[in-house]
């Protein structure tokens, strides 16, 4: 099994992160979607990172359906995916705001990187900003109401999902979130940043 993708990507690195907490062998190669499209183009014309390359030679990309397919050959037992309806409600709940938070902080960076001076549409970006800002305050609410994740061993996808996504916005938006307006994220994103298998996938 292969991953393609720079793990400067969150949708990468939550997979990358989820894989080794499955213990599931694989390759990762580190393909830019922008640097060095058209070699990922040969991979995967669609040119999304992450895209899975699975042992028989198919490609599957987006980091969710990624997610569940490979929660299917780490058995029934993995923890990854809750099965139990309430579990599995949380964690969809964090999933979502997490990967809205993901979306509208690329968003943003593309905005700010691809696009001309002279063509940035600040209406568009005062929208996005708000709705990214929404994605964390629902986040914060929820984590300041629920006992969190301690060891790697008690995260699932969700809980990567939020570390990662904290960890992207603060990289590539540094000071656009304000770190001591969300002590819960800000302390939960601490302590999985300094588990060996989050200094393990590092994002830079
Ligand atoms: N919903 C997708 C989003 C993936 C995504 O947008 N990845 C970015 C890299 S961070 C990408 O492939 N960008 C190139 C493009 O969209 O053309 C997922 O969860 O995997």
């Amino acid at each position: 099994m292969k991953l393609i993708g720079m793990l400067d990507s969150p949708y990468v690195r939550r997979v990358a992160i989820c894989l080794k907490l499955l213990k599931l062998d694989f390759e990762h190669e580190s393909i830019s979607v922008f640097s060095t499209y058209d070699q990922f183009a040969r991979i995967n014309p669609v040119v999304k990172a992450p895209t899975l390359i699975a042992d028989n030679g198919q490609t599957v990309m987006d980091s969710t359906v990624i997610l569940q397919y490979l929660a299917t050959l780490a058995g029934p037992n993995q923890r990854l995916l809750p099965t139990r309806p309430d579990a599995a409600l949380r964690a969809a709940r964090l999933t979502g705001l997490a990967l809205a938070a993901c979306e509208k902080s690329v968003q943003i960076v593309y905005e700010r990187n691809l696009r001309p001076a002279e063509k940035q549409h600040e209406p568009w970006v005062d929208r996005v900003s708000t709705q990214l800002f929404a994605a964390y305050a629902e986040l914060e609410r929820e984590f300041a109401a629920a006992a969190l994740p301690i060891e790697a061993e008690q995260f699932d996808a969700a809980d990567v999902t939020v570390a990662v996504a904290w960890h992207f916005t603060q990289m590539m938006l540094p000071g656009m979130v304000s770190k001591t307006e969300h002590p819960f994220l800000q302390s939960f994103s601490e302590l999985a940043e300094g588990l060996p298998v989050f200094l393990d996938t590092p994002a830079e």
